[in-house]
């Protein structure tokens, strides 16, 4: 039986387990990637770890979300990142070189390879043919240190694209359609996987689009074959050594094929506040627009930006809508200056922000009240943008520009002929803003300011766990209820006393002090616990505040995975209806749970309030249950490596 693509990369990386779906398996990691958000804790892990040099065969670390200087601590951040990397062999990519996906994928990415990134958009990377993968900062500081990455076997979908993309119609389009056909549950477990004739007029960064957005499917990862495209991209890139062609076998298998026909795609766009909440631009009325940004990780590069450029140029921007624009990266940016589209973009009265995630992490141009905010971005939850009664839709580049220039969302074929960009046959290559580890790293001395506290480590899983229901949640509480960010949080993502102090905040004001109190204690929640971000602050502040178990109807898998590496027990009710078995405030507890966890899947939950007892699951691997018994990931590897 032949196999597909995701099969062969993740059989040519397998250290132990077998790919039969569902399964544990460690696979091997030849690259990681950090972001500054989540990198400044990864470091701290690593150093914790004892490893001096990362034992991969490429690790980056990228400054892009934090770039907001508004007092000391992003710039102190900065610094420690830089002097971390240095010291332990990890390439540091300065803050302006842009975006790490995109930047990643113009001088990193090679088909073939595993990558794995303490950024849940991290399968960007499957756009050139790799096997790339979202997890928190800690299993990427394993894997820095030279250890397996565990995951469950996915299932592979085959998307078989047909046709060709009509003009005005773009990549963005195609992942939309992905996301209405599946939605934001329709991924998990699975690994999306393309093919078919229409990927041939897809360009890398084109594929990197719908590959970065199958984040918002739930997905483990989604990936396209390696062909003369992506040789064509590698050589423009000046890497054309690194091009092999890799694809899957002619009679490959896969768990589920799904169809589209490229040449029947029209604009479209992901409605407030959901990715999937998907519908044509031409079936939806008069909408004024406020605000339209153009950027992030999903929609930044070159091409997407020269056709901004193409249509933007000789007009101006409507008069009550306000546009923005972040380059993905260095390169595009300076790519863009040079051949004068920038001049274009500028008279036209957009505003050019840095090369970075910027507004769609809610580091500035946060839009009015109640405001129509129309951005080529991958994420609309509600409150993200930093203003809370925001509407917030997710567009194309062509979409997004149509509304700048008409203050309305239009369907970008109303504008007349289409404007063609052909991809460079050779990027501008200056890879001066990433700089090289030190050759010598015993002179190489780390630099922490203040605002870089030491890492909190849980303790052993006692005998009995006992505490008060803290918070009772709904089903899809996302990362950013748990761990909000934002420009007021995000700078305290390397102080985990000072950020715990808004775990919830948005939900419940007063979670922190009443965890805090009562000496931690547990969180229940409904269905999708944890969605969006891989962001282990999610996890890792709740953890400083006492939390010893979250128990819920069913978890996001990025978010589980970092609950049980720091210690925290993530358990299911068996009988869903259980779930009303719980108030918040009453007291509960888990007896001789050392034991029990290792006796069988189910535990007993008893609720000495209201005197009722239930079973719940803890679905723990063997592995898995010794961390949790450890305490945490990073006490388990240590006692392991001993
Ligand atoms: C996001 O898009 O939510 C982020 C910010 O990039 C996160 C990472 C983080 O919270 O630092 C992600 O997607 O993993
Ligand atoms: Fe940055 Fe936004 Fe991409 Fe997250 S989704 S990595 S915040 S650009």
């Amino acid at each position: 039986m032949g196999q597909n693509l995701t099969q062969k990369i993740l059989a040519a990386h397998l250290v132990s387990g077998d790919l039969v779906p569902g399964q544990e398996i460690a696979i091997r990691i030849d690259q990681t990637l950090t972001q500054d958000a989540t990198g400044t804790m990864a470091y701290l892990q690593f150093e914790a770890m004892g490893v001096p040099k990362v034992n991969t065969e490429l690790s980056v670390s990228y400054v892009d979300h934090n770039t907001l200087q508004s007092g000391f601590e992003n710039a102190d951040d900065h610094r420690f990142l830089q002097t971390v990397a240095a010291k332990h062999g990890i390439y540091f990519s300065r803050p302006g070189n842009g975006i790490c996906h995109q930047v990643h994928l113009e001088r990193y990415g090679v088909p073939g390879k595993t990558l794995l990134g303490s950024d849940s958009h991290t399968p960007t990377g499957g756009g050139i043919g790799m096997i790339a993968i979202g997890a928190g900062g800690l299993d990427v500081a394993v894997a820095m240190g030279g250890g397996a990455f565990y995951l469950n076997t996915p299932k592979v979908v085959n998307v078989r694209l047909t046709g060709q993309l009509k003009p005005w119609v773009s990549a963005k389009d195609v992942i939309l359609e992905v996301l209405r056909l599946l939605t934001v549950k329709g991924g998990v477990g699975k690994v999306i996987e393309y093919s078919g004739p229409g990927v041939a007029s897809l360009s890398v960064p084109e594929r990197a689009t719908i590959t970065n957005m199958g984040a918002e499917l739930g997905a483990t990862t989604s990936v396209f074959p390696s062909d003369k495209v992506t040789k064509a991209f590698l050589s423009a890139q000046g890497r054309e050594k690194d091009w092999v062609e890799l694809g899957p076998d002619a009679d490959a298998q896969y768990e589920e094929i799904i169809e589209i026909n490229l040449s029947e795609l029209e604009p479209m766009v992901a409605q407030p506040h959901s990715p999937d909440n998907v519908a044509k631009v031409k079936d939806l009325g008069k909408i004024k627009v406020d605000q339209v940004l153009i950027g992030s990780c999903t929609n930044s590069s070159y091409a997407d930006l020269m056709r901004v450029a193409g249509i933007l140029k000789g007009k101006k921007v409507h008069p009550t809508t306000s546009l923005g624009i972040a380059p993905g990266s260095k390169q595009v940016f300076e790519m863009l200056a040079r051949n004068g589209a920038l001049a274009d973009i500028i008279s036209a009265g957009a505003r050019i922000l840095e090369s970075a995630c910027g507004p769609c992490i809610g580091m500035g141009q946060s839009p009015n009240s109640g405001a129509v905010s129309v951005r080529t971005f991958n994420r609309n939850f509600e409150g993200r943008s930093g203003t809370a009664d925001a509407k917030v839709y997710l567009s194309s580049p062509e979409v997004a520009v149509a509304a700048a220039l008409t203050g309305y969302l239009t369907d970008p074929r109303k504008l007349g002929e289409a404007i063609n960009v052909t991809m460079p046959e050779q990027f501008l290559i200056d890879d001066s803003m990433i700089l090289a580890p030190a050759q010598d790293s015993s002179s190489a001395e780390v630099l922490r300011g203040p605002n870089i506290k030491p890492l909190p480590i849980a303790k052993e899983l006692p005998d009995q766990l006992t505490g008060t229901t803290l918070l009772k949640a709904e089903d899809n509480i996302t990362t950013d209820h748990i761990m909000p960010a934002g420009s007021k949080v995000l700078p305290l993502r390397s102080n985990i006393p000072a950020i715990s102090q808004y775990v919830f905040s948005g939900v419940d004001a007063n979670f922190a002090q009443r965890a805090q109190e009562a000496g931690g204690g547990f969180v229940v929640g409904g269905h999708n616990y944890g969605q969006g971000s891989s962001r282990e602050h999610a996890a890792l502040a709740p953890m400083y505040l006492g939390v010893k178990a979250v128990i819920t109807k069913s978890f996001a898998r990025i978010h589980r995975a970092n609950l049980i590496n720091f210690g925290i027990l993530p358990l299911s009710f068996v009988n869903e209806e259980d779930y009303d078995k719980i108030s918040q405030g009453d007291q509960l507890v888990l007896p001789d749970i050392r034991k029990a966890l290792i006796e069988g899947p189910e535990l007993t939950l008893i609720n000495q309030t209201t005197g009722k007892q239930f079973k719940v699951a803890h679905g723990l691997t063997g592995r898995q249950i010794d961390i949790i018994l450890a305490g945490g990931l990073l006490n388990f590897t240590k006692a392991s490596s001993r």
